[in-house]
């Protein structure tokens, strides 16, 4: 199965954001075409085959000058030079370093929490591979929720008592949708740029086409969002453009209507929620003397009053679903909007009807509103069962920094009253940090804190090059896997298409020689090399569906066929159908078996910034906050079209949509004239916590007020001054405040900035190439 001839060859390969036909010569790959089965391919498979050689491939070990010649310690990561070394050296160093910490901290000291996504594949997982290496070495400090959706993860159990991945798993299909809805009001919009990934890999896109169907058969769509081009155009969608971050007030006062107008399904709100009353007083003003009604909305989103309660109306005509994109929740008080997204769908009485009630994410990822498989892909196991040790120590995942820069100090999370524990070894694979986490130069400021900074990647990212020990792993074009993104019915096997760029590694051997030198080979490796654990895995898996009804190929003819169907039992997938029917024999795991519209259990938390029910909440930075007069553009900082997150932004596709080699930002033509800005020029977009630049485009798809900067491009710090980023990366203006004391969760989709032109001479990037080394 290992890649051995120099003959050409091809397969077809999985990456997060589609499937591909590749060709390769051995050495590199020579064709990168989209699947024929893929309706609707993606652009964002041209990053792949010109980056894979790209001088920002790290070619073999690194150490950092520093870290070589004084020891592990605090130090000014990101300055220093490193220093080539070979993998025995390498290895050497790190099962030394680790041996140290084990033995003298315990794993409490270790950071494994690792987020990202690394690749497609699911043996060469990077995540599972440093979790059960670490679990292996005795454990370490793991991270909980997502940067994704960390403000639902943190509420949704306790309006719907599952977790957030269950419900949106279980969204209603978008088969159903396309038949049944009559009214699609989709809060952030039903991303096109965005279904173009899916965790783990798509086989099929086909947003577009459904969308169409949809619109065709006579849905309305009405997108809610700051940006024109969040909903594609095949919905033929309404755009409705409130002030970001007040979609909670939007939501309170359609809220107020149904109930005002006696709109609401009191009879389903009985059956099947509890609390409604106590919300109610909230929303006509009972409590604190504030109607929350189309007029009180009005002035906070900027929509018209008249607009918003006819809409309510039509909601209530109309089978309606109520999606909201996960966008809305990466914001200050982002549990908000999602819960009354439920709220509201309770109100209409539609939850668990075909095409009507709630939905989360659609469009957010090509995932959501595919129905579940019968059985997720194979996957490593990261847990040892009863032979765990180590610790329990968990940080809610954005809190990176703040875990970093003040070790031991106490913060609450999830009505719970914890402590930061105190972390020397920070451990990398398959993430970028310095892609992913807000206000970078505080993050910097973070990484200079540990004793010893490990980063395993293809790539020299941002994070690599904050790190003390960097290891040169291979991408997943250069091993054998196998693949299958989540509620994909395809799995694809993933044959190697060429040989590992110069010393690149998978990360299992890596692990696999580590864990040796650490006396904890066989627990690591049970004895397999990775070629048998594809093998193991699969013959595992394969006997449980075949015991449970679904027979499979056995592995050879798997492999040799290329991929295999995992059977969907339930098409017609409608979320919350069995509870509609039957609320007392199906109950939700909530302690009332229902729908919280008021939540005991929030409530007794006592948290001002997340009380008993949904509330409006100003956020800290929105264009009505005292600070809007110094910075007064709202940035939304949301995921790129050109790539997924930060990989391979030196690929073809990605550095086509540069502008003078800065990522682009869109605002709208009078923001941009009454600051002298014009359209492909660079700006300088600046907060208090940070700049940087960028490339311009003016556009009216782009609500007045609003700066649009897409995350991912490679953060590229002046050297004098680490808060400026060069390049165009979002998060050096962004805040680490969380969404809120429940969830703790990142608020990185939004920021207050000024804009103005930029009239410096045009500074040259660092990031196009390797990082100094000695
Ligand atoms: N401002 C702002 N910030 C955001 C967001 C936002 O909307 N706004 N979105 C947030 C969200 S939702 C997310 S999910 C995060 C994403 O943040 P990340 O998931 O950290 O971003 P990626 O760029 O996907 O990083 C994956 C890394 O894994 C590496 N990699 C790929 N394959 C392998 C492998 O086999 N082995 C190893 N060792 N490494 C590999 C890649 O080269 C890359 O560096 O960003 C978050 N940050
Ligand atoms: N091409 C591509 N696709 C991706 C990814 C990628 O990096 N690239 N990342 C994947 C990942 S990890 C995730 S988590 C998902 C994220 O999926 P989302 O969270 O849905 O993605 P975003 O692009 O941040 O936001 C979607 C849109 O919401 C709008 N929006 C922002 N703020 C507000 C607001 O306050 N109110 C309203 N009504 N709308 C607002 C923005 O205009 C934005 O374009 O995307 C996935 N898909
Ligand atoms: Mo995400």
């Amino acid at each position: 199965m290992q890649y051995t001839s120099q003959r050409d060859r091809s397969a077809t390969h999985l990456t997060h954001w589609g499937a591909a036909e590749i060709t390769s010569d051995g050495h590199r790959l020579t064709s990168v075409r989209p699947s024929p089965d893929d309706p609707e391919p993606t652009p964002v498979l041209e990053n792949l085959a010109d980056a894979q050689h790209h001088p920002t491939r790290i070619d073999r070990p690194h150490i950092r000058r520093g870290w070589l010649e004084n020891g592990p310690g605090p130090g000014p990561r990101g300055d220093d030079p490193f220093v080539p070394v070979s993998w025995e050296t390498a290895l050497e160093a790190l099962s030394g370093e680790l041996a140290r910490v084990y033995g003298e901290y315990g794993a409490g000291a270790v950071y494994g929490g690792s987020y990202g996504w690394g690749s497609a594949g699911r043996f060469h997982h990077a995540q599972s591979q440093v979790h059960r290496f670490l679990n292996a070495l005795g454990g370490y400090v793991q991270s909980v929720h997502s940067y994704s959706y960390g403000a639902s993860s943190a509420i949704l159990p306790y309006v719907l008592g599952t977790s957030a991945e269950w419900t949106m798993r279980g969204s209603t299909a978008w088969e159903v949708i396309a038949e049944h809805t009559g009214l699609l009001l989709a809060f952030g919009g039903i991303s096109g740029k965005n279904s173009q990934a899916g965790p783990g890999g798509v086989t099929r896109h086909t947003l577009r086409g459904t969308l169409r169907r949809t619109h065709e058969r006579g849905c309305r769509t009405v997108s809610v969002s700051p940006l024109r081009d969040d909903t594609p155009e095949e919905a033929g969608a309404e755009w409705l453009a409130p002030a970001p971050g007040t979609d909670t007030a939007l939501m309170l006062a359609l809220a107020h209507v149904l109930d005002a107008e006696d709109l609401a399904d009191r009879a389903f709100l009985s059956r099947c929620t509890t609390g409604y009353q106590r919300f109610a007083h909230y929303l006509r003003g009972s409590a604190d003397g504030v109607a929350k009604s189309p007029e009180w909305a009005a002035q906070l989103t900027g929509l018209d009053a008249v607009r918003i309660r006819e809409l309510a109306r039509e909601m209530a005509r109309t089978r309606t679903m109520i999606t909201v994109s996960w966008s809305l929740q990466r914001t200050h008080h982002g549990e908000q909007p999602v819960w009354l997204g439920v709220v509201l769908a309770a109100m209409l009485g539609q939850i668990g009807l075909p095409g009507g009630g709630f939905g989360h994410g659609y469009g957010s990822a090509a995932d959501i509103g595919r129905p579940r498989r019968v059985a997720s892909a194979p996957s490593l196991p990261q847990h040892f069962g009863a032979q765990a040790r180590g610790t329990s120590a968990y940080i809610p995942v954005a809190r990176i920094a703040d875990m970093l820069l003040n070790p031991g100090a106490a913060y609450e999370f999830d009505g719970r009253h914890l402590r930061y524990p105190e972390v020397r070894l920070v451990y990398w694979c398959g993430g970028n940090p310095f892609h992913h986490h807000q206000d970078l130069a505080r993050l910097r400021r973070a990484f200079r804190r540990p004793e010893t900074v490990v980063v395993h990647d293809p790539f020299w990212t941002a994070t690599a090059r904050h790190a003390d020990i960097v290891l040169p792993s291979t991408m997943s074009v250069e091993r054998d896997d196998f693949g299958s993104g989540s509620n994909d019915p395809t799995m694809l096997a993933m044959p190697a298409l060429t040989k590992p760029h110069a010393e690149a590694r998978d990360d299992y051997d890596v692990f696999a020689d580590l864990s040796r030198l650490l006396g904890r080979g066989e627990e690591f490796t049970r004895g397999r090399t990775s070629r048998e654990w594809l093998r193991s895995l699969y013959d595992d898996w394969r006997a449980r569906l075949t015991a449970d009804g679904h027979p499979l190929p056995d592995f050879d003819a798997f492999w040799a066929e290329g991929q295999l169907t995992i059977p969907v039992p339930e098409p017609g997938q409608i979320l919350l159908a069995d509870f509609r029917a039957d609320p007392e024999r199906h109950p939700l795991p909530t302690p009332s078996g229902r729908i919280e519209i008021h939540s005991e259990t929030v409530e007794g938390f006592g948290y001002h910034d997340c009380p008993g029910h949904p509330v409006w909440r100003e956020p800290a930075e929105w264009l009505g906050s005292p600070t809007a007069v110094r910075h007064p553009l709202h940035l939304v900082a949301n995921q790129p079209r050109t790539r997924l997150h930060s990989q391979l932004d030196v690929g073809a596709h990605s550095q086509a949509s540069k502008i003078h080699g800065r990522e682009p930002a869109r605002m709208h033509p009078e923001d941009a004239a009454a600051r002298g800005i014009e359209d492909g020029a660079l700006v300088l977009l600046r907060n208090g916590r940070g700049r940087c630049l960028a490339g311009v485009r003016l556009s009216e798809d782009v609500r007045r007020g609003v700066v649009q900067l897409a995350t991912g491009a490679w953060y590229d710090p002046d050297p004098d001054d680490p808060s400026f980023c060069r390049h165009g990366n979002p998060n050096v203006l962004t805040t680490d405040r969380p969404a809120s004391t429940l969830s703790q969760a990142t608020t990185g989709a939004h920021a207050l900035v000024e804009a103005e032109p930029w009239r410096g001479p045009v500074p040259e990037l660092s990031v196009l190439g390797p990082p100094e080394t000695v």
